[in-house]
C-alpha cells in the first residue's frame, strides 16, 4: 500500500557550467524544484520536477508546477491509498488535464517509495534489465561551425556514444556539414525543438546526405500529422520528443508513421506508468526508444538512469554525468561516466541508488513549502 502523507517542495538554483541554447530558448542557471516525499511509515524519498523556468519547451514552468502540486496533485494523493505505484497515474489523470511534469514528480516518487520500502533498486522495480547505460550528450547551439566542431570533438574525446547538436534555421546545414567533415563516422543527430515548418521540407531534405542517426522534433511541439508528411520525404529517421505526451500520442505516431524513434522523458509523459507503457508499445512495434534529459540535477538523473535500464532503451540517452552540468551536484556520489561513455546503474542500493546531500540542498534552497495530509 502506498500512503503519501507529506511533501516538502524545495526550489534550488544551480548555475550551468556552460550556457545551453536551443531554438526555443536559452538557459544559464536552472531553477530546480525538488520534492521530499514521506509516506505513513516515515519512509522518505527525493524526486525532481523537470519543468523549466519558462514555457518554451512545454507549457508548464517551475512556478505552474509548484502551484499545481500544492493545489491539485498533493491533495489527491494525500486522500488515497494505492495498491501499487502503477495506480497513481490513473488517479492523477482522472478529470485532471495536462500538467504532466507536476504529476510525474509525485508519481515517480511513488515508485521510489516502493523501491525504498521494499529494499530494491528503482531500476529493478521498473523492470530494467541493463546494468550499464550508454550515454549521449546534447550540445547547445554554438556561435559558429568551428565552435561546434570543437565542442563535438571534446564530447567524442570524453567518450560519448551519441552526439546531439541543437539546430535552428541559420545554424543547421553548414554547422552539421562541418561536424560531419571533421568526424565522418561519429554517431551524430540533430534536435530542432520545433524550429521548422513543412515549408522547410526541401531544406531539411539536405540533411539526408549527412547520415544522421535521427532528427528530433523538427516541426511544431504538438504536431503528429505534419511530421508524417515530412517523414515520408526524408530518409533520416524522425524522432519525436515534445509531441509525445502520453501513450496515446505514441500510438498516433506509430499509426501515422510520423517518426521511427521516440525520446521518452518521464516528466513529459506524466511519470513512469506512461513511460513504461510507451516503452512496451514501441518494443512491440520495433520502434527503438531512448531517454531524453531536461538538464536535471542528480536527483532527476537517478530516475532517468533507472528508466533507461529497460530493454528497449537501445539508443544512448541524454544522460550526461554531473560534471557536464554543474560545479557540484546535489547527490552523493555524483553521476560519473566511464571513458567509453557508460553510466553504471546503481544496483547496490535500494531506491534511487544515490544519497541526496540534504545539507547542501538546505544551503541552496530559495523557496520551501511543506504540504501535509490532515
Ligand atoms: O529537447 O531534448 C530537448 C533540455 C531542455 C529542454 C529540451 C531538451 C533538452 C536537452 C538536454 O536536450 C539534454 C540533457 O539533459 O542533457
Ligand atoms: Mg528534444
Amino acid at each position: 500500500m502506498i500512503r503519501i502523507r507529506e511533501i516538502e517542495l524545495h526550489e534550488i538554483r544551480l548555475p550551468l557550467k556552460e550556457p545551453f541554447r536551443i531554438s526555443s530558448g536559452l538557459c544559464t542557471e536552472r531553477r530546480i524544484m525538488l520534492l521530499k516525499v514521506r509516506d505513513a511509515d516515515g519512509v522518505t524519498v527525493w524526486s525532481e520536477c523537470v519543468a523549466a523556468e519558462e514555457p518554451n519547451y512545454a507549457s508548464e514552468t517551475i512556478d505552474t508546477a509548484w502551484m499545481v502540486v500544492s493545489e491539485y496533485v498533493a491533495p489527491r494523493v494525500f486522500g488515497a491509498e494505492f495498491e501499487q505505484a502503477a495506480d497513481v497515474h490513473p488517479a492523477l489523470d482522472h478529470n485532471f488535464r495536462g500538467h504532466n511534469m507536476a504529476k510525474a514528480a509525485v508519481e515517480m516518487a511513488s515508485w521510489a517509495l516502493v523501491a525504498q520500502r521494499d529494499g530494491i533498486p528503482l531500476a529493478r522495480l521498473l523492470g530494467g534489465t541493463r546494468t550499464e547505460i550508454p550515454t549521449g550528450i546534447s550540445i547547445g547551439i554554438q556561435k559558429s561551425p568551428e565552435a561546434l566542431v570543437e565542442r563535438v570533438g571534446r564530447a567524442l574525446a570524453d567518450g560519448y556514444r551519441k552526439i546531439k547538436c541543437k539546430i535552428e534555421p541559420g545554424h543547421d546545414l553548414e554547422f552539421l556539414h562541418a561536424v560531419r567533415a571533421a568526424y565522418p563516422d561519429a554517431p551524430l543527430m540533430a534536435d530542432a525543438n520545433n524550429a521548422y515548418t513543412l515549408k522547410d521540407a526541401a531544406h531539411l531534405k539536405h540533411l539526408d546526405v549527412l547520415h544522421l542517426v535521427m532528427i528530433e522534433q523538427p516541426l511544431a511541439y504538438d504536431d503528429i500529422v505534419r511530421h508524417a508528411e515530412l517523414q515520408h520525404m526524408l530518409t533520416t529517421p524522425i524522432c519525436l520528443d515534445e509531441s509525445i505526451t502520453s501513450v496515446d500520442r505514441a500510438e498516433d505516431m506509430i499509426t501515422l508513421k510520423s517518426g521511427r524513434i521516440i525520446n521518452i522523458k518521464p516528466g513529459r509523459v506524466g511519470g513512469f506508468q506512461q513511460a513504461r507503457a510507451i516503452h512496451d508499445l514501441c518494443a512491440k512495434h520495433g520502434i527503438p526508444v531512448w531517454c531524453g534529459g531536461m538538464l536535471e540535477s542528480g536527483v532527476g538523473r537517478a530516475y532517468n538512469v533507472a528508466l533507461a535500464s529497460l530493454p528497449n532503451f537501445s539508443i544512448p540517452g541524454d544522460l550526461s554525468p554531473s560534471s557536464r552540468y554543474w560545479e557540484r551536484d546535489v547527490v552523493k556520489p555524483e553521476w560519473t561516466m566511464s571513458a567509453d561513455g557508460i553510466i553504471q546503474v546503481p544496483l547496490d542500493h535500494a531506491g534511487i541508488g544515490v544519497a541526496v546531500d540534504e545539507d547542501r540542498i538546505d544551503n541552496i534552497t530559495v523557496r520551501k513549502q511543506t504540504l501535509s495530509a490532515h
